[in-house]
């Protein structure tokens, strides 16, 4: 009887031990089915002539569901821009049209996917339109629905009206040449390359060191070559892509002469670079080794990456 109680003691706790896992297990998986709908995104500009600005959305599935629907400066039954935007354009797979409800009503842009929704996680730009409307007003609030950002954005994972929605604010960019999601992937690849290199390279030895300012129409410069975020385009920018490239392990001395570094700016200068821009590759250089080893003396690198060295 003893030992039977034992046992019987035994396969309780066993049972209470199951138990308790199947309902922990219940409230994980419960906790990973909830759907989350979430987005992020920054609006960018280029100034063109007579007034007209060119705007692109960067936006990010930062939810867990896919987002089949962009729809800026909008709310269900309110458009805010005030006037009507020009000149629009769509990712691939986008379609995209102007919403107006009436005269007493402002505008808004909706993108709309038919081939494959922008999935969790992704990002995606090319959503674009022209307006005579600056920065300035669109970080303002609607002259239609005083209180209301012009930057009100709605988003759905399917069609319009698919499911409930998630409201968010695209806002003019405040860090004009730095992308937005992942300040190293300067041509926004959704990859962090060599060639995110050989192009802050390729603008160092083509512009100099300069200040950025605002984006024009028609500007050569890479749109995301500003990976400080400090409005220069600087040497600072190509250390921080040459870090990302050069990974964790490598050392000053051999970052600056790893090959795949060495070889971008070998070809990455224009066919017959001048003095002044050899001059200006070498400061930067120096001013590189500099950065390198002020870095390397106040042990700036994370802490992981010197654990990997020793
Ligand atoms: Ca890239």
């Amino acid at each position: 009887m003893k030992s039977h109680c034992c046992c019987s003691a035994a396969a309780w706790s066993r049972g209470l031990v199951s138990f308790t896992i199947v309902a922990t297990s219940t409230v994980v998986m419960n906790q990973r089915a909830v759907a989350v709908e979430q987005a992020m995104g920054v609006l960018f500009y280029q100034q063109g002539s007579g007034g007209v600005f060119h705007y692109d959305i960067d936006v990010k599935d930062s939810g867990t569901t896919s987002v089949g629907t962009l729809w800026y400066s909008w709310v269900p039954g309110k458009d805010f821009l005030g006037l009507s935007p020009t000149n629009l354009a769509a990712p691939a797979g986008w379609q995209v049209h102007v919403t107006n409800t009436g005269a007493n009503d402002g505008f808004a842009v909706q993108w709309v996917n038919n081939s494959g929704p922008l999935a969790a996680g992704q990002t995606l730009s090319g959503f674009s339109f022209d307006s005579t409307e600056t920065p300035a007003v669109l970080m303002g609030n609607s002259q239609f629905f005083s209180g209301t950002p012009i930057s009100t954005t709605f988003i759905y994972g399917g069609a319009p009206f698919s499911d409930a929605g998630f409201q968010f604010n695209i806002d003019p960019a405040t860090r004009l040449w730095q992308n937005p999601f992942a300040a190293l992937d300067v041509n926004n690849d959704g990859l962090i390359t060599q060639a995110d290199v050989n192009l802050v390279v390729n603008s160092l030895v083509a512009s100099g060191i300069r200040t950025l300012g605002i984006p024009t129409v028609g500007s050569t410069l890479p749109r995301f070559v500003d990976t400080t975020g400090d409005g220069l385009l600087s040497p600072g920018d190509l250390l921080d892509a040459l870090n990302q490239v050069d990974g964790p392990a490598a050392s000053p001395s051999a970052a600056l002469g790893h090959p795949l570094a060495r070889g971008s700016i070998a070809t990455a200068a224009v066919p017959e670079p001048s003095g002044a821009t050899l001059l200006l590759l070498g400061g930067a250089t120096l001013v590189l080794e500099r950065l390198r080893r002020v870095r390397n003396v106040t042990s700036l690198r994370r802490p992981e990456r010197t654990a990997r060295r020793s």
